[in-house]
């Protein structure tokens, strides 16, 4: 017998975007032949991937995702009450969508709009959220959200303003100039009445830092890794996972964790019949994770000209989840 879907309601519809097509070998072509070589987080999500993040998220070193989760669950009433119900709310990189559960039981929106780079995760939590809340229309959109979404069907939708989600501290991965871009695309998509909720690790102890991505179980290191795995399975490449290793340190001045995969030696890598030759010792960055304090992000926020109406901080000062109006 072949399993059984979930009954797919006809309040929920999927639009792929086809986010990753076509780009994932030219990013990679370039981004290993730039000096210093660089690869791009979003990459990470594949299926594998996504399950070595879900794993991270369970670690006791990591902090995040358990921390903000808390804050959701503790402040989702009040976050509700300033919100107003019957909007049109925006989830960026819905994930698993824990978080927004919390939110979607007490904010009652209009409809739900969920977008990811990861089809299959995408595609998995909105079953699920489909069945928890079976009256709620969903409108699953498969897109990379750091470019401009274009989504005609958004504009069809009635509903009182629009809310942008934005939980994980995702943006950490964006430079703060680069965050300021997207803030103000942001700021474009929820329009006039917007508003946007959106999760900020906050800076802290380097040291609570260091153990959260370099977690003793070696989870965050295969996660890393996994990034060669991919572009061996699915762009020709002949990486030697054994021939690279993790590394992941707080950077001070910049303010955030930098992850690297470092070449244990000499050795020549080809992708697609491109060659590639790796210095022993030679590095390529994988990942920023920018950390803010909230005066910090407040003014980020400011500067893309949302107002920053309101933030909610954990009692030990790890996580921050910010409120932000149009
Ligand atoms: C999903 C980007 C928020 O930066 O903490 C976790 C990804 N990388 N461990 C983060 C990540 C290594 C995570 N974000």
């Amino acid at each position: 017998m072949t399993p059984s879907l979930p009954p797919i309601s006809p309040h929920i519809s999927f639009i792929d975007l086809q986010p990753v097509v076509g780009r994932f070998l030219d990013d990679v072509i370039a981004g290993l032949g730039a000096s210093p070589k660089a690869l791009s987080p979003k990459y990470f999500y594949d299926a594998r991937g996504c399950e070595l993040f879900e794993a991270i998220c369970e670690l006791p070193e990591y902090y995040p995702t358990r921390t903000e989760l808390a804050l959701m669950r503790d402040h989702a009433a009040d976050m509700a009450a300033q919100l107003g119900g019957g909007g049109l709310l925006i989830e960026f990189g819905s994930g698993a969508s824990v978080k927004t559960e919390v939110l979607l039981r007490t904010l009652r929106p209009a409809a739900y709009v969920p977008v990811d780079i990861a089809a299959d995760a995408l595609q998995a939590s909105t079953a699920r959220l489909a069945a928890g809340f079976p009256q709620l229309p969903i409108i699953a959109v498969c897109a990379d959200y750091m470019q401009p979404l274009r989504v005609p069907e958004l504009e069809r939708i009635k509903a009182s303003r629009r809310v942008i989600y934005f939980p994980g501290s995702t943006i950490g991965n964006l430079t703060p100039a680069e965050a300021q871009e997207f803030l103000l695309r942001a700021r474009d998509l929820a329009g006039a009445e917007g508003a946007m909720l959106i999760g900020v690790d906050l800076k802290k102890d380097p040291d609570v830092l260091h153990a959260a991505y370099n977690d003793a179980e070696g989870v965050t290191a295969e996660f890393n890794l996994n990034l060669l795995r991919r572009i061996n399975s699915e762009l020709a490449a002949d990486f030697d996972l054994d021939q690279f290793r993790h590394v992941a340190f707080y950077n001070t001045t910049a303010g955030r964790i930098e992850m690297h995969l470092e070449s244990l030696r000499e050795q020549t890598v080809t992708v697609s019949g491109y060659s590639f030759v790796f210095a022993a010792g030679e590095r390529m960055h994988t990942e920023n994770s920018c950390k803010y304090s909230v005066q910090e992000f407040q003014r980020l926020a400011q500067a893309a000209g949302f107002r920053p109406v309101q933030v909610w901080v954990d009692a030990g000062r790890l996580f921050a989840v910010h409120l932000l109006e149009v």
